[in-house]
């Protein structure tokens, strides 16, 4: 096999969900340019609206689905139906995630259930709906998008951590169930990116100097710089392609070298 092709998605059907935009809009992006067949997912009429406008710009015909990842019965119709217009899923990225930035003693435990039910109890269930087709091809690629909070921890984000925490073990678990189907399961830990859901910490400030914890990640970043969603695509497109075949239950972290930094001297 040529080395280029090593990394073409020629031919395959790619799910990436909660791609309406941020990261997973550069993902499904990527994959569509490597020659992918896009699916996305999201919760809302307007996002996919704009959604499929944005893919369309850049001359993508992405397939967009409404559906929220946590209920079990829409996920299975979702597969279904991608099954019947696109094919078998070969490629599934658990991408859709939401955090809540509250002291752990002030959290109400139904924000706590949320945010684990969306960043963790909805990648079981997408995975388990695409691994029946997976196993039958007795080829696939599942990724979940981590979090360096797979790793770490830090004031106000509990919930995000247990469940990103757990994320990481779900993916090491897939990979030790299902390898034996050719199927390889891998996250991707991003550092900080600038998508809308980091955007309150990125604000400026009324005399508008940069956010405190703008100025934090930049000192604890070896790059010095937020990263981009477009920083993710080729970690993206290598985990998903034949190149990472042998790769198997691997968190790849793509954070500009923080989790390696102790962090610049004030
Ligand atoms: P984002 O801009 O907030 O986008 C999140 C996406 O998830 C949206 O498209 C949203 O769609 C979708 N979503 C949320 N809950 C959903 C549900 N129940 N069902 C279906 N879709 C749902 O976030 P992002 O920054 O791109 O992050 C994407 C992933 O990367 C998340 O898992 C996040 O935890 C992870 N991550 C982000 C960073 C970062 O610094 N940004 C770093 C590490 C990991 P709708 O709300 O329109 O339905
Ligand atoms: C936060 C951020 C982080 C990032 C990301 C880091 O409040 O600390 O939102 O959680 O989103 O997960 O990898």
């Amino acid at each position: 096999m040529g080395i280029s092709n090593m990394f073409s998605l020629d031919g395959k059907v790619a799910l990436v969900t909660g791609a309406a935009y941020g990261i997973g809009f550069a993902i499904a992006e990527a994959y569509a340019k490597a020659g992918a067949k896009i699916a996305f997912n999201c919760r809302t009429q307007e996002h996919m609206d704009k959604a499929i406008a944005d893919y369309k710009a850049k001359g993508i015909e992405a397939r967009g689905y409404i559906c929220d990842v946590t209920d079990e019965e829409q996920v299975q119709k979702m597969v279904a139906d991608i099954e019947k217009e696109l094919g078998t899923v070969d490629i599934l990225v658990n991408n859709a995630g939401i955090i809540k930035r509250i002291p752990m003693t002030e959290m109400k435990v139904e924000e706590f259930r949320q945010v684990v039910d969306i960043d963790l109890n909805a990648p079981f269930i997408v995975a388990k709906a695409v691994l029946p087709g997976m196993i039958k091809k007795n080829h696939g690629k599942i990724i979940n998008i981590c979090s360096m909070m797979s790793e770490l921890g830090r004031e106000t984000v509990s919930a995000y951590a247990a469940a990103k925490g757990g994320l990481k073990m779900l993916t090491k678990n897939i990979a030790s169930e299902y390898g034996e189907h050719n199927i390889q399961c891998n996250g991707i830990g991003p550092g900080y990116i600038a998508t809308p859901q980091t955007a309150p910490l990125r604000e400026k400030q009324a005399d508008g100097s940069r956010h405190p914890f703008d100025q934090f990640i930049i000192s604890k970043t070896p790059q010095a710089r937020w990263g981009t969603p477009e920083d993710l695509m080729g970690p993206a497109i290598f985990l998903a392609s034949d190149a990472s075949d042998f790769v198997n239950g691997h968190i790849l972290y793509v954070d500009g070298g923080i989790l390696a930094y102790i962090g610049k001297q004030p």
